[in-house]
């Protein structure tokens, strides 16, 4: 089989960059090691950037999101028993934020990747890369038992963090920058109302606790763990219980339980991979970087790294211009840069460290009640929450 581009994983970077080089005209084919179910049970993100939302749109996929998704304003901050609110539109000058879930923009790319007729080749095994060092590489997968080969002018490395594309970069050609946190995020999901029509970030001496959503009858609700824990722990009355002691008194009365539907531990990680190039395999998404999910960036990277990698080898294929793939890695590492240290920031401020002790906790709520009551630093914070430009 013989395609323009490649493209290794079928997460929201794969079918998104596969949506809008079909746009352009690019013809691709996605090879993805799961199938279509498995992919779509997977509870991830659940915040759009204004930025992610408009490259969805570009791609034809934003109707059921617009019909659905919950357009947010701004996110509350709970820390020393009190609840604040971040205006963020405010802030920023009208820009928002849309709460809809990283299963249903999976779905609705499959489902208009169905209908324009790309290929994606589910249950894809062994999967390797080839020749990407010279202007024909190559991509091996095994499916029925049997070896199978695509070639193409370019791999796109889509394939998450544990993905095979960064694996096959040759060890002395790849940097790699990692912080292990030492905690990780219960999280459950429940078909009960939101607590509060905003998200809340909570800072507590227990640890963090994150109230959010899916729609105005499912909420997603997180609390810090620790990195040995395991489901099997927390029982859902357990989860209920810890929620509401690290929440405000009004926001742990209000809480409406349910059981819970998914329940599932994400250890934090920041991690980043430079270059993002390599010839003409190029990684986006999670296969490049990680952020812990404090800041809700790590699908809205993806989106942006896409939308660079798309704009690229439109440059390519129409203009035969080399200038977009060469400048891909700087252009899209400098907003992963950002994004890593705001997540980082988000994360160092609201956590409790194992190493957190009376000192440390009074620089976090200092850096709270900062945050809370000056201008700059609300605008600060709120032009990164809902997206830098690109
Ligand atoms: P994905 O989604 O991991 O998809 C990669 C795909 O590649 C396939 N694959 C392979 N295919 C073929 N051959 C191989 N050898 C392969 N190896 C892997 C995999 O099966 C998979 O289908 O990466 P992608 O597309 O880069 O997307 C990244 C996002 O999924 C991720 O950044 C976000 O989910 C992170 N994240 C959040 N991001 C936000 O922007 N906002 C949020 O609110 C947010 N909350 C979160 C999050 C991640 C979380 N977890 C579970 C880590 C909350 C949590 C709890
Ligand atoms: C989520 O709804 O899953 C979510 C929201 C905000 C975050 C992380 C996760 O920062």
């Amino acid at each position: 089989m013989r395609t323009q581009v490649a493209i290794i994983g079928s997460g929201p970077a794969g079918l998104l960059l596969g949506q809008l080089l079909d746009c352009y005209g690019i013809d691709n084919v996605i090879l993805e090691r799961k199938d279509r179910e498995y992919i779509l049970g997977r509870i991830r993100a659940g915040v759009l950037e204004q930025g992610t939302v408009g490259l969805l749109e570009e791609a034809g996929v934003a109707e059921r999101l617009h019909r659905d998704g919950l357009v947010h304003d701004g996110v509350e901050l709970c820390f020393g028993g009190s609840r604040y609110r971040i205006d963020m539109k405010a802030a920023t000058g009208g820009k928002t934020m849309v709460v809809y879930g990283q299963t249903e923009v999976t779905r609705d790319l499959m489902d208009a990747r169905l209908k324009v007729g790309r290929e994606t080749i589910y249950d894809a095994g062994d999967v390797s890369l080839h020749d990407f060092g010279t202007d024909q590489p190559k991509v091996r997968y095994v499916k029925d038992g049997k070896t199978r080969e695509v070639a193409c002018d370019f791999i796109a490395g889509c394939d998450g963090f544990r993905g095979v594309s960064r694996l096959s970069v040759p060890t002395e050609a790849i940097r790699m920058f990692e912080r292990i946190y030492p905690f990780g995020w219960l999280g459950i999901l429940s078909d009960t109302p939101p607590v509060s029509p905003e998200l809340i970030y909570t800072n507590h001496e227990r640890g963090f606790a994150l109230c959010s959503m899916r729609s105005a009858t499912r909420s997603r609700y997180y609390v810090q763990c620790t990195n040995d824990d395991h489901v099997d722990n927390w029982s859902d009355d357990r989860f209920w219980d810890e929620l509401r002691r690290r929440l405000d008194p009004k926001a742990a009365a209000g809480i409406v339980i349910g059981p819970s539907i998914e329940k599932s531990i994400a250890q934090l990680r920041s991690f980043v991979a430079e270059p993002m190039r390599f010839g003409r395999l190029f990684l986006a998404g999670d296969a490049a970087h990680i952020v812990p999910p404090t800041g809700a960036k790590g699908l809205n990277l993806a989106a942006s790294d896409v939308r660079y990698l798309s704009h690229a080898l439109r440059e390519f294929y129409n203009e035969r211009s080399h200038a977009g793939i060469d400048g891909y890695s700087s252009k899209a590492l400098a907003r992963v840069w950002k994004a890593e240290r705001f997540s980082w920031w988000m994360t160092s401020m609201l956590h409790r460290f194992p190493d957190t002790d009376e000192f440390s906790a009074r620089i976090q709520l200092a850096e709270l009640n900062y945050l809370v009551s000056s201008q700059a630093a609300t605008a600060a914070m709120s032009e990164q929450y809902v997206g830098l430009p690109y």
